[in-house]
């Protein structure tokens, strides 16, 4: 199915502890983003990159917290591109850090509910960016972005308030390894579905996905996908700054997208913390955008023959 995929950068790296992740959309247009895309038939539209609105650091009880004020200003820019992106076509976020999802999600969902379609989630990533202002310790804001969406407290007077949200009981987490003691006890009281990633070494990631999958089209749903590099093993893809060991192998991730790919279900993708000043030889960006060709219909026979 010809798409139009909708290139949008969002170039944060406000919500992490370190510099680079600005560098992502460039990163992601440098490694033939669009050219892959349109060589398989695509139309692409590349609306360029966003930028916060006038913004203030905003005070909050939790000290620990960086950069609040900037965060919330990015959001609300975020979510309005994503809310008009996701009527046009099929938005590809280019980042930037895992906090624009604070603002691609709820903008995606406000599109989902006008047309009437019911929004998952398909979170792949090593963390479920699960805490509260109040509960992040090391207070970057990347490691937020779903507990926001999906409407836990605390959240009020300091991000923009929420026209549509994400019902915890329409997300799938794939590939966690790194939960802090906080986010567990909260995901342990919802319904959102998590597979570890002892869940896909016991399983095989096509079950957990099937199973979603399933579930979606039972309501006849759409997919957001939130692709966080971190979801791969460091090996493949060194270009983040939140590595955990143990990852996602190129084959389970190449396996998810072409799953996908075969559902036409998915509306809109994340692509999240890639930072080009960690990676080798952009290996990271072109792994990423290799995924992407193959939730837009490259076949696995198709692969180009690469040194990353
Ligand atoms: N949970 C840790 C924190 O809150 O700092 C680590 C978060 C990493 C977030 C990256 C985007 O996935
Ligand atoms: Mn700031
Ligand atoms: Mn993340
Ligand atoms: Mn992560």
């Amino acid at each position: 199915m010809t798409e139009t995929c909708i290139l949008i950068g969002i170039p944060v790296q406000a919500g992490t502890g370190r510099l680079g992740c600005d560098m992502g959309p460039s990163a992601y247009r440098a490694a033939g983003l669009g050219e892959t895309l349109a060589d398989l038939g695509h139309r692409i539209e590349d609306r360029g990159n966003l930028a916060p609105g006038a913004h203030a650091e905003k005070p909050h009880p939790n000290p620990a917290l960086r950069h609040l004020g900037e965060i919330a200003a990015w959001t609300e820019t975020i979510e309005a591109a994503a809310y008009a992106a996701a009527g046009d076509g099929l938005p590809i976020f280019l980042g930037g850090d895992h906090s624009l999802s604070a603002g691609t999600m709820p903008g995606v969902a406000r599109r989902a509910a006008k047309t009437g379609r019911e929004l998952f989630v398909l979170w792949l990533d090593s963390h479920p960016d699960f805490h509260t202002l109040e509960t992040s310790t090391s207070g970057n804001l990347h490691g937020v972005p779903m507990a926001y969406a999906t409407g836990r407290p605390g959240f009020a007077g300091f991000l923009p308030p929420l026209a549509a949200t994400v019902k915890p009981e329409n997300v799938c987490m794939i590939g966690l390894r790194s939960v802090d003691p906080a986010e567990r006890e909260a995901l342990a009281r919802t319904p959102i579905t998590v597979h570890d990633m002892r869940a896909i070494d016991e399983n095989g990631v096509a079950v957990l996905l099937r199973a979603f999958i399933d579930k979606v089209r039972a309501a006849d749903g759409i997919i957001h996908v939130s692709l966080d590099v971190d979801f791969l093993d460091p090996d493949i893809a060194p270009g983040v700054g939140t590595t955990v060991p143990g990852g996602a192998t190129f084959r389970e991730a190449h396996l998810v997208m072409e799953m996908l790919c075969d559902t036409g279900l998915v509306r809109s993708i994340d692509l999240v913390e890639l930072n080009p000043f960690l990676d080798e030889r952009g290996r990271t960006a072109l792994l990423m955008v290799d995924l992407v060709a193959s939730l837009l219909g490259r076949r696995v026979l198709d692969r180009p023959t690469r040194s990353y």
